[in-house]
């Protein structure tokens, strides 16, 4: 597909984009309504506490504070009788500070580590207009069902475009990523993101964020010097989540750490509800501490009784030392 083509249609999006306001109305019906309606309404039963205006306000590329509750549900169009949800995704290029003295040249999708949370309901059309500026060749491979048309290994080159459409199914937490060779190598440089398909009736309302741990090799040994929550190391130690007592917490996880084979997650003074990569509304079971390898993810979920912070980490203590490490500030 030529750039002159999508580069049409960012135009056009542009275009529907300044329309929104006015489309809402008119355009959306039947289930999509339902859904906007539900969500507003989950919106107004869960509480968020403020978050502080230095962190909320802060644009730079990577925000864990920003990317933490935040969901891209796309754009919703009625094709047929049914929701088609569009997302814009574009691959470059940044350096991000990892700490006071390390840089790192990342890669990255629409220039944030992770990228965008996309967020689909089971059976919504998914269309994803894929814009490689990045300077390699790049992909994007969803997890989940699809064509092997849309699996995404197909390299696009350094300013080419695609586009990948399929139907959102099953619902669960899942991911994509670059899946260019070496693999490790693209995914290490940034180019990964959380996939959240909703079941068709939606879970019972929380505070909702993604936890996305990952590593960075800097020197290019092929091992990790740092360890990351949401793409900054120990970012959540030093601006604690906060979250407020007694509410139901939904933590979507996910282990992007390439180089190591597995990664814990364990939380300090709780317990969590555990639902395997999203895959079930009811729990398999309760614990404090949970496996995975690279690219396993699932739902927890949680409440705090008592006030106060406590951390949360993998249990490879590594990881935590070396940045993948935060803390919950429970709050009244
Ligand atoms: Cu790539």
């Amino acid at each position: 597909m030529s750039n002159q083509f999508f580069e049409g249609r960012e135009k056009l999006w542009n275009r529907r984009e300044l329309l929104k306001l006015g489309l809402v109305g008119a355009g959306m019906t039947g289930t999509a309504a339902l859904w906007r309606m539900f969500d507003s309404q989950k919106q107004s039963r869960v509480r968020i506490p403020p978050i502080e205006a230095n962190n909320a306000d802060k644009a730079e590329l990577v925000n864990p504070m920003k990317v933490l509750r935040d969901f891209d549900y796309g754009t919703v169009k009625q094709e047929n009788g049914r929701s088609v949800r569009e997302f814009h995704i574009t691959v470059g290029t940044s350096t991000i500070q990892l700490n006071s003295a390390v840089t790192f040249n990342s890669w990255n999708f629409n220039g944030r580590i992770p990228g965008p949370t996309l967020r689909v309901k089971q059976g919504d059309r998914v269309r994803v207009f894929f814009l490689n500026k990045g300077g390699h060749s790049h992909s994007m491979h969803f997890h989940g069902f699809h064509k092997s048309e849309m699996d995404g290994v197909r390299p696009i080159r350094n300013n080419s475009a695609t586009v990948y459409e399929f139907d959102a199914e099953p619902y669960g937490v899942h991911l994509y990523h670059c899946h260019i060779e070496p693999v490790n190598r693209h995914i290490g440089k940034g180019l990964y993101g959380m996939f959240i398909i909703d079941p068709p009736k939606p879970r019972p309302p929380a505070d909702e964020m993604v936890l996305v741990m990952a590593g960075y090799d800097v020197n290019e040994d092929n091992r990790n010097e740092f360890y990351a929550f949401n793409g900054l190391p120990r970012y959540y130690m030093n601006n604690p989540i906060r979250i407020y007592q007694n509410q139901l917490v939904r933590l979507y996880v996910l282990n992007m750490i390439e180089l190591d084979p597995a990664a814990t997650f364990h939380v300090h003074a709780n317990m969590f509800s555990v639902y395997p990569t999203g895959m079930t509304l009811t729990p398999s079971h309760q614990t404090d501490v949970i496996t995975m390898g690279t690219a396993e993810r699932h739902i927890l979920e949680l409440t705090y009784r008592n006030l106060g912070k406590y951390m949360f980490h993998p249990h490879q203590d590594i990881f935590a030392q070396n940045g993948c490490m935060g803390q919950f500030e429970v709050v009244s």
